[in-house]
């Protein structure tokens, strides 16, 4: 009929036509469409923006000076985004008019965590905090104060405050994207780059899609259309050890047992390589497959190590940060040039006698010859057996893959998210490469997981050039040790856009330490009253997104998009630039001039976002405030049309890579990959010595769970799996009570039929899940689907809901060696793993 998909929603919500939602969700809709514009209303366009990746446009009608309906505002100049928004979205007045909205700054007066507070002004809750501050910061010295860059794409302006007087003070700062274990670590290894992802219009586009471990359907909701067009360009197979909502839209899922997608990665990879089905070229120009490696050292071979290309080495002029390595191209041994990707003609494969300038002659082989060599131990049967797949299905995927290009790779979180996610991501980031899929509009390899990626230059507005940014990774808080921990502790919290009391790992740590006394003074500011704000000292009330102005931008569409306040701050509801503008003033009135002190809030925030986009370098640039102001406005790349397609330019312009990582300065994460290419091999001591220096696959919990308990291997036999839910973005509308109705008001688990029976455990009967670190509490749901040995528990309800037993208090903050060898603030950095966790289940009765 003409009418596409989109098309047809757009016509069917203008006609008010919603008939198939739920009736108290259509109600508002079918207001929205039927009152747009009456009398006395006002429409306000602006973006729903939790931790979600999200970031949709949302239209709120305003009547009386209250909100009436939030509905999608399907303005992107691409149709197919539009419209975009879920159920979470479109009743956040549960959360706004709630009943756990924070109305006024509050004091504690009865013992943390009893959430017995009494009222105060700002003022007072100001002075009261700067005071703590001040004793804390005279004691312990300023490093002792932390704060957090919670998901720095749902908003640049307010987060940025927080950053800009953590600065000035010279606070500790953890990055949200190691603190939420969301830090993919392949990306810097593999590319140099914190994270570069394709936008979602381009899913289409690929021939072939791997979706392993993401659950788009639930988790990329307003995006997962262009998954399914991608059916009918190419195919989509989807690997999960669960029969999740993605699974079910796929043209094929593969079940694998968890925490072996490397294997599976590599058996891929095999194929292709032994059946010629992949791109020389890409890999001689782009890659370090061609490079020479020392076989008595397994170091790469330096150019000045070797006699004959020792002179030239010397001659050529590079940054500290590349290195010059050889290749052999037609068996003469040649220099490769990191500032240039021309074309190479470099060998793949051979092995070669170097004599090198003390006179010594040792042996190099190319880095492709390696991985032949190790990949030899990952033959179909081996791979088969690991992840429990067929042989015949890997094998016939492989040749799918390479013969269907561009291919993308879709590496959940989840996925990740485990001790050795690092080895799967370097392992999977084979596939794209082998098959040229780099740099193309469709291919790649793409994470999505929370808002991380800084998309451009922030520098002017968050780091002033008079701070000092002390970064520690957010594990070495929790562990209380660690290179970087500052040496007398972290004794004060100062928080925003988080709840770690429920969210993050050993949340009982948490509440002991603050209990005792260890962490000193908690304060946080949020709009609901979360775990984390009943165990604090004081709480400040933030605005909501419908309140504020703010600067946001995603990564599944590239849009820079405009928070603008629908309505008026509710309550004594205030922004982060006011508290921090509060908080400075106070702790040295010099920098109070840091933070426009004498204009108001929202002409601040205006201006504060018109020099963002001023100074936010190339991908701002020609952007303007009231560009920003008329509607979503596509942020600049090097790839055609704004498209973000990763690593365009170093393909066709052949760039070194990496491209840069933002707000890191390019020497600190081009020293990731000093070849200027992708790199597969690592050489630096400690990968050599875990044997990682290329991607292998390592068996789940040897160095974490089995390590520390041996036990642990008969006492807790499922693994932990805490996926993302539909019905929360993390912990935030844990309390909504439409989201909860639809869910029973019951936290569940998931159990194979098998595992349950073994356990006495039936549909519905109440069951404690523990281990020795924690216990929580879940209803049961007999999953043929969940796969055996596995417990799968839905994320992000706070600890009233699981009678105090926070579902965090069974996982454990380990940290990978490796991830310690370099240290940039949410690039290369210890990450959490929230599902190494082991636990077990049993009935209980109340
Ligand atoms: N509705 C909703 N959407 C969200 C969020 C939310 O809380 N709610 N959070 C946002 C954020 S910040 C993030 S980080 C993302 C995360 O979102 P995703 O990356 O989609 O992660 P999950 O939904 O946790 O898990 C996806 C799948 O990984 C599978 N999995 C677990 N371990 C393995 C494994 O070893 N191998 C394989 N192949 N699969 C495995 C699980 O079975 C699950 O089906 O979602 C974002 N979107
Ligand atoms: N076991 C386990 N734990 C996990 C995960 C898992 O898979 N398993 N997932 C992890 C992941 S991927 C992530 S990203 C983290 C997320 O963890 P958190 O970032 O802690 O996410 P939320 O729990 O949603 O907390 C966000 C808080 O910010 C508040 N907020 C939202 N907008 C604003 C605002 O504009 N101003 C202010 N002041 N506050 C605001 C909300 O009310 C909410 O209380 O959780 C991690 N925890
Ligand atoms: S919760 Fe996420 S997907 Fe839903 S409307 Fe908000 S930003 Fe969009
Ligand atoms: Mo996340």
């Amino acid at each position: 009929m003409g009418v596409n998909r989109r098309e047809f929603i757009k016509t069917s919500l203008a006609a008010g036509a919603l008939t198939s939602l739920d009736l108290k969700f259509m109600r508002f809709a079918g207001s929205a469409a039927a009152s747009a514009g009456s009398k006395g209303e006002t429409v306000t366009r602006t973006t729903c923006s939790p931790n979600c990746t999200g970031a949709c446009g949302f239209n709120v009608h305003v009547k009386d000076g209250r909100i009436t309906t939030l509905i999608q505002a399907a303005d992107y100049p691409e149709d197919s985004y539009n419209p975009r928004g879920c159920l979470r979205g479109l009743s956040m007045m549960n959360l706004v008019y709630g009943k756990d909205r924070i109305k006024y700054p509050l004091i504690r007066t009865g013992p943390r965590g009893s959430g017995e507070f009494r009222r105060a002004s700002w003022d007072e809750a100001l002075d009261y905090t700067a005071d703590k501050l001040k004793k804390i910061t005279k004691k312990y010295g300023p490093e002792a104060i932390a704060t957090t860059i919670q998901v720095p794409g749902t908003g640049y302006v307010h987060k940025g405050a927080f950053v800009r007087l953590a600065g000035l003070a010279q606070w500790t700062i953890h990055h949200g994207y190691d603190q939420n274990g969301d830090l993919p670590m392949f990306w810097p290894m593999t590319f140099g780059v914190q994270t570069e992802e394709l936008e979602s219009l381009e899913w289409p586009n690929a021939g072939y899609t791997i979706v392993l471990g993401s659950n788009l359907v639930q988790t990329r909701l307003p995006d997962v259309h262009h998954l399914i067009e991608a059916k009918k360009t190419g195919k989509v197979v989807v690997v999960d050890p669960d029969f999740c909502s993605t699974a079910s839209k796929a043209d094929e899922w593969v079940s694998i047992k968890l925490d072996t997608d490397a294997a599976l990665a590599l058996g891929l990879a095999r194929v292709i390589i032994d059946r010629g089905l992949y791109d020389k070229a890409f890999l001689q120009d782009f890659t370090d497959m061609p490079v020479l490696v020392r076989k008595d050292t397994g170091k790469r071979l330096p150019a000045e190590q070797v006699k004959a290309l020792k002179a030239q080495a010397d001659q050529m002029k590079i940054p500290e940060y590349r290195d010059l390595f050889v290749v052999s191209r037609e068996n003469r041994l040649t220099i490769l040039d990191p500032g240039h990707l021309g074309s190479t003609h470099a060998d793949l494969t051979g092995s070669y006698k170097v004599e090198l300038t003390d006179g010594t002659t040792v042996e190099a082989v190319t880095v492709f010859s390696l991985l032949r060599e190790m990949l030899a131990e990952y033959s179909l049967e081996t791979v088969a057996q690991i992840t429990g797949a067929p042989a015949q299905t890997i094998e016939r995927i492989a040749v799918e893959a390479a013969t269907r290009t561009p291919l993308h790779i879709v590496y959940g979180a989840s996925n990740y998210q485990w001790y050795h996610g690092d080895l799967k991501g370097r392992a999977l980031s084979l596939l794209p490469v082998l098959t040229g899929s780099i740099g193309v509009s469709g291919g790649g390899i793409s994470t999505y997981a929370g808002q991380y990626r800084i998309r451009f230059d922030v520098s002017e507005w968050w780091f002033p050039k008079e701070g000092k940014l002390n970064w520690v990774p957010y594990l070495h808080f929790l562990n209380s040790g660690g290179p970087r921990y500052p040496e007398k502790g972290i004794k004060a919290m100062i928080g925003g856009w988080g709840n770690p009391f429920d969210q993050h790992n050993m949340s009982n740590a948490l509440k002991d330490r603050s209990a005792s006394g260890d962490i000193e003074f908690v304060a946080t500011f949020d709009f609901n009253m979360t775990t984390t704000c009943m165990w604090s000292d004081v709480v400040f009330p933030a605005t909501t997104w419908y309140e504020n102005y703010e600067l946001t931008a995603t990564i599944l569409h590239p849009y820079l998009q405009l928070q603008e306040p629908a309505i008026a701050p509710l309550f004594e509801a205030r922004t982060g630039l006011a508290l921090m503008r509060g908080l400075a003033k106070r702790l040295n009135p010099d920098w109070e001039a840091y933070f426009y002190p004498d204009i108001d809030d929202t002409k601040a925030s205006l201006e504060i976002i018109d020099l963002l986009l001023k100074t936010g370098g190339m991908e701002t640039r020609g952007i303007t405030l009231d560009m920003v102001k008329k509607g979503p406005v596509r942020l600049h790349s090097t790839a055609p049309d704004d498209r973000q397609v990763p690593f365009y330019e170093q393909i066709h312009d052949r760039v070194p890579f990496p491209p840069p990582s933002y707000p890191a300065p390019l020497p600190a994460t081009a020293r990731f990959v000093k070849s200027g290419r992708i790199e597969f091999y690592k050489d630096e001591d400690l990968f050599l010595a875990e044997g990682e220096q290329l991607p292998v696959c390592k068996p789940t919990f040897e160095d974490t769970e089995y390590k520390e308990d041996p036990d642990a291997l008969t006492k807790y036999r499922l693994r932990f799996v805490t996926k993302n839910s539909l019905y929360r973005v993390h912990s935030t509308h844990s309390n909504n009570v439409w989201l909860n109705e639809l869910q029973g008001h019951k936290p569940k688990m998931f159990l194979n039929p098998a595992d349950a029976a073994e356990r006495n455990i039936a549909a519905h009967d109440l069951v404690e899940v523990y281990n020795n670190r924690g216990k929580t509490r879940a209803w049961a749901v007999i999953d043929p689907g969940c796969r055996r040995g596995t417990l799968i528990f839905e994320q992000g309800w706070w600890a009233k809901y699981l009678q105090d037993q926070s579902y965090n208090s069974l996982t454990r903050a380990w940290i990978k060696p490796l991830h310690e060898i370099y240290f940039v603030p949410g690039i290369w950095s210890p990450t959490t793993v929230w599902n190494e966790c082991l636990v077990d289940a049993r009935r209980i009765t109340t």
